[in-house]
């Protein structure tokens, strides 16, 4: 029998004898290596945090106490400590264990996280209920470096320095966000770690100290007695303790013996309180210890080699960007690229190593990165902010204040714009038609595939004022390769007609958005193929501003128009060009627009079909599964269609 074998439920780690802890740290680590190389999931940091994870079991209690990680991404240990590791085979997959902590799936999990930075804010709530109501329940946030940098955490510690009770910061220092850490925040942690300097130093001293007959034990008395005033000399200005914070640390974060007895005191203080816990992304897996941003977040692999499962023989939609920027930033020394931690997973990497000087990280900091592209923009230089679809969401504001209302000419690159799979609903690039529809003055486009992707960038980086081009994750498409023009702002007709058809069929038109231009190819032949019928078949292009003059002119045409996009309701494409539809068959109906010449002969009265999707919240799982179950497949389109048909 394992140790593994032994934890079954939360605070079983408590009867295991601490000399078998490194051999079940050993144990957890395998389990985690062999559960990820079969379905994917985030890897690096869950390796790192095996051994703090366990020492922050031995000193809290669950489900009582609150321990929220930030993020989320490395939550795999306390979900093997919680009674969750039989369902690690589901991890990530349709209606499975979740990658993320969820207050849903377990008791255990205090909060639901995903979006880097919210967990000390979560915790200085969590803290404040708990002494609202007069209950003594631990609360801590595990936070990692590269989560430093998101401004929340600023805003939680400038209410945290008034609080007068427990609360344990742990921060998790591996100095990498997905890629090296990297700004202030990186350097002033740094300097922290200077306080190893500082432990060594003192316990040096003393040591020395204690060795010299008669005087030496009396100063090594003085020097203890003096621990505060020294650390203050080291540990000056560190802008944790100004805050009133109370920081310890370094810590190994590899020592469960050592962590757990820091952990334990640290509970136990009345103030709020910073762990400062050194670890190695990708401790004790070679390959995630040599390359732990590659690693970070994987598909399925090879234990042995370390090398993906998953053949990647075509360019994704980041792929053709990352390109597409490079040649667009040879031709205008103005074009600046600006990634928020993620220069790797935005494809801004393939421009940083061209232009090192003209490429901005400014960390986990969406809202900052906005604002900033809106500064450089007015400058005079043509900004490229690329952030997701679903961390994009945090900079609303700072699109509509700084951006759009002052018209500058800043382009969005969001990228994950859609279903992303298996993150889950805190990823899901769902909502932005919905935050980006009413933006004053800005142009959203959808390209349908590679080259058009290219195309919108070209037009982006040539027109004035700010633009947001949006595609998903995955492969790009490489079908309907016809070069086009974005300057006319419509939508593109790709096959089929606006006349009444001569053997009595139903009319159908299908207009699909982004991606979903590539699902509705195969609901279009399956039209074609199962029911004669030859839709009239758009890449609505523009989300915004949507093509008007086409939607006034297909009404009264069709017996159903069906629109396709891979979004919310609210202010989807669809939605909203059914208000014009709505508006012009009005006109019509009343005898209005007869007389401008449309026959009334061949009147057909549509039938709207909005296929986007109409939960408020998406699960986990493939993205095709996800597109079955919310009805936007092809085949699910088609089966509705064929019905109404
Ligand atoms: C708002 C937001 N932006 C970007 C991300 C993507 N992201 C996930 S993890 C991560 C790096 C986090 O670094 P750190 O906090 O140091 O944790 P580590 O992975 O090193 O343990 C980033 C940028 C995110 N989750 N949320």
């Amino acid at each position: 029998m394992s140790i593994l074998d032994k934890i079954n439920k939360e605070n079983d780690i408590k009867s295991i004898p601490m000399e078998s802890m490194d051999n079940l740290a050993h144990e957890i680590r395998s389990f985690i290596l062999e559960k990820v190389s079969k379905n994917g999931g985030h890897l690096a940091a869950n390796l790192g945090v095996v051994e703090l994870t366990m020492a922050l079991h031995l000193s809290m209690d669950f489900p009582e106490d609150k321990l929220i990680f930030d993020v989320g991404h490395q939550a795999y240990t306390h979900k093997i400590l919680t009674g969750r590791k039989d369902e690690f085979d589901t991890l990530r997959t349709l209606d499975g264990l979740s990658g993320f902590p969820k207050r849903g799936e377990s008791n255990a999990d205090a909060f639901d996280t995903g979006h880097s930075s919210t967990s000390i804010s979560a915790a200085v709530g969590m803290a404040i209920a708990r002494d609202l109501r007069g209950g003594n329940e631990k609360v801590c946030a595990v936070i990692g470096d590269g989560s430093m940098t998101g401004g929340m955490v600023y805003e939680a510690f400038n209410q945290l320095s008034q609080l007068k009770s427990n609360l344990v910061i742990i921060l998790n220092d591996n100095e990498m966000s997905i890629d090296k850490n990297v700004g202030g925040v990186s350097k002033f942690l740094n300097r922290m770690r200077v306080g190893e300097s500082y432990n060594d130093f003192k316990v040096g001293l003393e040591n020395i100290l204690m060795n010299i007959p008669d005087v030496g034990a009396k100063v090594a008395k003085g020097l203890k007695r003096s621990k505060d005033s020294l650390k203050g000399l080291f540990m000056q200005g560190s802008f944790v303790e100004e805050m009133g914070i109370t920081y310890i640390g370094p810590v190994d974060g590899h020592n469960i013996r050592e962590m757990t007895k820091t952990f334990k005191k640290a509970f136990k203080l009345n103030k709020p309180i910073l762990v400062h816990v050194q670890t190695v992304k990708g401790a004790g897996y070679k390959y995630a210890e040599k390359y732990p941003e590659h690693f970070h977040g994987v598909d399925p692999f090879s234990l042995e080699t370390g090398r993906s499962l998953v053949r990647k023989n075509r360019a994704t939609y980041t792929d053709v960007f990352g390109k597409k920027l490079c040649e667009l930033g040879e031709k205008d020394e103005r074009i600046v690229a600006i990634t928020a931690a993620m220069a790797h997973g935005t494809g801004v990497n393939y421009f940083q190593k061209r232009f090192p000087d003209r490429t901005f990280d400014v960390g986990i900091a969406e809202q900052h990165a906005v604002t900033f592209a809106a500064g450089l923009a007015a400058g005079g230089f043509i900004p490229v902010v690329a952030i997701y679809s679903s961390f994009l969401q945090r900079a609303y504001d700072q699109i509509l204040h700084d951006v759009c209302l002052q018209g500058l000419h800043v382009i969005f690159a969001i990228d994950r714009s859609g279903l992303v799979g298996r993150d889950g609903e805190t990823h899901q690039g769902i909502y932005d038609d919905a935050y980006l529809a009413d933006m004053p003055g800005l142009t959203v486009i959808a390209p349908k595939n590679a080259s058009g992707l290219s195309d919108a960038l070209e037009y982006a980086a040539g027109c004035d004022g700010p633009v947001a081009i949006k595609y998903s994750r995955g492969f790009a498409y490489r079908g309907l390769t016809v070069a086009t023009d974005f300057s006319d702002l419509r939508a593109e007709v790709l096959s089929g007609d606006m006349e009444p058809p001569l053997d009595g069929k139903k009319k159908v038109a299908i207009i699909a958005v982004g991606n979903m231009v590539e699902e509705a190819v195969k609901l279009r032949d399956k039209l074609i193929m199962e029911n004669g019928i030859t839709p009239f078949f758009v890449s609505g292009r523009f989300v915004k501003p949507i093509d008007e003059k086409l939607m006034r002119e297909m009404t009264g045409k069709f017996d159903i128009i069906a629109f396709a996009e891979e979004t919310c309701e609210a202010g989807s494409y669809g939605e909203r060009a059914a208000g014009i539809i709505l508006e012009e068959l009005s006109q019509l109906c009343t005898g209005n627009k007869c007389e401008t010449g449309f026959n009334m002969d061949n009147f057909r009265y549509p039938r709207l079909l909005n296929f986007c999707i109409k939960k408020e919240k998406v699960g986990q799982g493939a993205v095709n599964e996800l597109r079955d179950r919310l009805g936007i497949s092809a085949d699910k389109m088609y089966e509705e269609i064929n019905r109404l048909l």
